[in-house]
C-alpha cells in the first residue's frame, strides 16, 4: 500500500518540483540565447540561462580613445535610446567598467585581415562585452546586439520595457567577403534619403557592399563635371517619362559616406558599352552617325552601344571613370558589360580590355556582368554571374573570381508569385524559399567555393516607383541572401531558417518596413 500511496506522492512531488523549474525560468526568461532569431544564423552560440537588463543607468563604454570606437558606442546608444527613453551614455574607458555596463572593445589578432569582421559577444548578468579584432566586427556585432533585444526595440517611439537579453556567448563570422545588394537607380531614380534607408537594411543583415547601378538607357544618375549634359539632360526623365533625376557629386558623397559609417563599400556601376542610350541622347559626338539619339522612357534592352571606333568614347569613358572613382574610396568599379547585343563580339572584347586598363589607371579593380568573360580578364577583375553560367566557368578559367547573382534566385526584382504587384518575371517567379535555398559553390559546375567572392541580389527598378514597393522587394529575401553570404550552406536548412524569419515580422513591424506576408511563413506580428 505503502509503495502504492508512495508512488501518488512521487508524481506530485514530480508535479511540484516542475511547476518550480517553471516559475523559476519565467521569472528569467528570456534564458536561452541559442533559442533567439538572429539572421545571419552565427557561426557558435552557447547558452548560460541567465540574462542582461538594460537599464537606465546603463551606459556604454568603448576600451581607449579612438574616435572611430567611440562613433559605434554612439550608433549603438542612437538605436537603443528612442524606445528605450534612457540616456545610454557613451564613455571611454581604460579599464572594466562593472556591472550594467556594455562594454565595446578592439581586441584579439592585431594582424586579422582588415577585412574580417568577426566578432565575439560576451552577455553575463552583469555586462554585456562585444569584442572584435576591427572596428567592422564590432559593427556587426552591434546588429546581433539589436536583434537580441525585444522587437519593440527597433520602434521610433518609447516603449515598455523590461528591455533583457539572453545570456551566453556568440562566436561568429562571415563565410563570403562580399555580402551585398544592387540598387537601380536608373530606370527610375531614388533619391539620398531612400538610398541611406536601403542601407540601413544592408546594416541590420550584416550586408557589406551597396552597388549603385547609374546608368542605364533611360537615365544617367550622376552628376559628371566634365560632361555635364549626362545629368542636366540624360537625368531628365526615367521609365514610363516621370521626371527622372540624379546625384549630385556632393549628394554622391553623402550617400559614400553614409555607407562607410555602416560599414558598407560602394560598387558604382556605369554600364558599357550597351545599357547607354541616356549618354548618346546627352552628347551627339559619343554615336557613331554622330547625332544624338532620342530619352528613352520604355524598358527594351539592348539596343543601344557606345561607339567602340572613336576615340573620343575612350575620353568620355577615362573622365567618367575618374571622376566616379575619386569620389569612391572603395576598390570596386563596375563597368556593365551586359546585352550588348547592338556591340559586335569582336568589338565589345577590345573594347572591354581597354576599360579594364581605364578603370586600373584609376586605382580601380573592375566588377563586370558575366558577359566580360568573353573578353581577356585583369587577373583582379571580378565576373558577376547573372544569367550564363558558361561565362561565369570562362571567368574561371582565366583565373577571376565570380559574384553569384543567379537571377532565378538572387533577383529580387522577380515576382514572388503570380499575384505580385510588382516587378518582372522573366527569370521566373522567386519564392522566399527559392531565394534562400540555394548554395553559391554548388549552383555552377566548375565554380566552387574557392572560385567565389561571395553573393549579391539586385533589385532592378523597371516597375519598381517608389520606397513601398522597395522594401516589398526586398524584404523578407534581402535576410535570406544576407545568410547565405555569411552562414556556412551545412548549417542553412530552409525549414529551421522560415521558423527564424517569422520572428522577423515584428521587427519589419517594428522598423515599418511594408514586407511581402509570404505564405510560406509563419509571421510574428508586433502587437503578440
Ligand atoms: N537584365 C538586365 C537588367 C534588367 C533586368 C531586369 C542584367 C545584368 C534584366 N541586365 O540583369 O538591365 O533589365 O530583371
Amino acid at each position: 500500500m505503502y509503495y502504492k500511496k508512495q508512488k501518488q506522492i512521487v508524481p506530485l512531488l514530480i508535479l511540484a518540483v516542475a511547476m518550480m523549474i517553471q516559475v523559476s525560468c519565467t521569472k528569467q526568461e528570456p534564458s536561452d540565447l541559442s533559442a533567439e532569431s538572429i539572421i545571419p544564423k552565427p557561426v557558435s552560440v552557447v547558452s548560460t540561462g541567465d540574462y542582461f537588463t538594460l537599464r537606465s543607468n546603463t551606459d556604454i563604454y568603448v576600451m581607449g580613445e579612438s574616435s572611430e570606437l567611440l562613433d559605434i558606442g554612439h550608433y549603438l546608444a542612437d538605436r537603443l535610446r528612442p524606445s528605450t527613453g534612457y540616456s545610454l551614455n557613451v564613455k571611454s574607458t581604460s579599464g572594466d567598467p562593472g556591472r550594467g555596463s556594455i562594454l565595446l572593445a578592439i581586441e584579439g589578432s592585431s594582424g586579422a585581415d582588415i577585412n574580417s569582421e568577426g566578432y565575439e559577444l560576451s552577455i553575463t548578468g552583469k555586462q554585456l562585452r562585444l569584442t572584435a579584432a576591427t572596428h567592422a566586427g564590432l559593427f556587426r556585432g552591434v546588429q546581433t546586439i539589436r536583434q537580441l533585444l525585444p522587437a519593440r526595440i527597433e520602434m521610433a517611439e518609447r516603449q515598455e520595457g523590461p528591455w533583457k537579453i539572453a545570456s551566453g556567448t556568440i562566436s561568429d563570422y562571415p563565410e563570403y567577403s562580399y555580402r551585398g545588394a544592387m540598387l537601380d537607380v536608373a530606370r527610375h531614380f531614388f533619391g539620398v534619403d531612400d538610398v541611406r534607408r536601403f542601407i540601413d537594411f544592408l546594416a541590420y543583415y550584416k550586408m557589406n557592399r551597396l552597388h549603385l547601378h547609374l546608368s542605364d538607357d533611360q537615365g544617367w544618375r550622376i552628376e559628371i563635371k566634365s560632361w555635364p549634359n549626362l545629368t542636366l539632360h540624360g537625368g531628365s526623365t526615367e521609365v514610363g517619362g516621370g521626371p527622372g533625376g540624379f546625384f549630385t557629386q556632393e549628394q554622391y558623397r553623402a550617400i559614400v559616406d553614409y555607407a562607410e559609417e555602416n560599414y558598407i563599400t560602394v560598387v558604382p556601376e556605369i554600364d558599357m558599352p550597351g545599357h547607354t542610350n541616356s549618354a548618346l541622347a546627352s552628347y551627339a559626338e559619343l554615336n557613331c552617325d554622330g547625332r544624338a539619339t532620342e530619352l528613352y522612357t520604355g524598358i527594351e534592352v539592348g539596343f543601344s552601344s557606345l561607339c567602340i571606333d572613336k576615340e573620343i568614347t575612350y575620353k568620355f569613358i577615362d573622365d567618367v571613370i575618374r571622376e566616379i572613382s575619386e569620389m569612391t574610396p572603395g576598390p570596386y568599379f563596375h563597368i556593365g558589360g551586359d546585352e550588348s547585343h547592338a556591340t559586335k563580339l569582336s568589338d565589345y572584347i577590345p573594347f572591354v580590355e581597354r576599360v579594364q586598363e581605364i578603370a586600373a589607371s584609376h586605382g580601380k579593380q573592375c566588377i563586370g556582368w558575366d558577359e566580360i568573360a568573353n573578353a581577356k580578364l585583369k587577373p583582379n577583375s571580378i565576373a558577376q554571374n547573372w544569367a550564363n553560367p558558361r561565362n561565369a566557368v570562362k571567368a574561371v578559367e582565366q583565373g577571376a573570381k565570380i559574384l553569384m547573382s543567379p537571377s532565378s534566385k538572387a533577383y529580387i526584382d522577380m515576382k514572388y508569385d503570380k499575384t505580385t504587384k510588382y516587378g518582372l518575371q522573366w527569370a521566373g517567379f522567386v519564392e522566399v524559399d527559392v531565394s534562400y535555398n540555394w548554395d553559391p559553390a554548388a549552383l555552377v559546375p566548375g565554380v566552387g567555393k574557392d572560385d567565389i567572392v561571395g553573393v549579391e541580389s539586385p533589385l532592378w527598378t523597371e516597375n519598381i516607383t517608389n520606397i513601398d514597393e522597395i522594401e516589398y522587394m526586398v524584404f523578407p529575401r534581402l535576410a535570406g541572401i544576407a545568410e547565405i553570404g555569411w552562414t556556412p550552406a551545412e548549417s542553412r536548412k530552409w525549414e529551421e531558417y522560415r521558423t527564424r524569419l517569422g520572428k522577423h515580422g515584428e521587427r519589419f513591424d517594428a522598423m515599418d518596413i511594408n514586407y511581402y506576408k509570404s505564405p510560406l511563413v509563419d509571421w510574428t506580428a508586433l502587437d503578440e
